[in-house]
């Protein structure tokens, strides 16, 4: 790759980014409302659309307490909204098999509804969750697809494959 490609691959990331980040910003429908699913001991992710090996859009819903575990995005990029509620995102650098306890980047950061995130590899890996009493329904948009994702261990930062699901 020469200076010409670098400079445009860097442009079209960034240019992406940002439009992603207005469509999901200007989306206010309450279409959503109707496709919420509860799960009582996990969080729950629901399909909206996608193009396979160019993106997928989907909500997640997690009842008071629920979380992820610490995950990496294996290499696709997420912008996520939060719709309803109040989430915390934990941030952590990325292990490299030393097998130390796993660093968190920074303090547990809290969004509250309209509010959002956008989560890439390079950022770190992170946990997301409910803390609040109430509901909380995000939007997430991935591209490429999330088809699988690594979880990590916070005690040794050892990482295993998995193949996150619809309900
Ligand atoms: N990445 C997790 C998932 O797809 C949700 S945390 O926000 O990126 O289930
Ligand atoms: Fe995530």
């Amino acid at each position: 790759m020469n200076l010409a490609d670098l400079k445009e691959n860097i442009r079209c990331e960034f240019v992406m980014k940002e439009k992603m980040k207005r469509f999901l910003n200007n989306y206010t429908g309450r279409e959503w409302v109707e496709k919420t699913k509860w799960n009582n001991d996990r969080y729950t992710r629901i399909l909206l659309d996608k193009e396979d090996g160019i993106y997928e859009l989907m909500i997640l819903c997690w009842k008071p307490d629920q979380k992820s575990p610490i995950h990496d995005h294996y290499g696709s990029q997420c912008i996520m909204k939060i719709l309803q509620g109040e989430v915390f995102e934990d941030l952590y650098i990325k292990p490299n098999d030393n097998g130390e306890q796993m660093t968190q980047i920074g303090e547990r950061k809290t969004y509250i509804t309209d509010q959002m995130i956008h989560i890439t590899d390079g950022v770190g890996v992170h946990r997301v969750g409910n803390s609040s009493k109430v509901h909380a329904v995000t939007l997430h948009l991935y591209y490429p697809p999330i088809v699988k994702c690594g979880v990590y261990d916070v005690n040794n930062g050892t990482r295993t494959v998995a193949t996150p699901e619809f309900d």
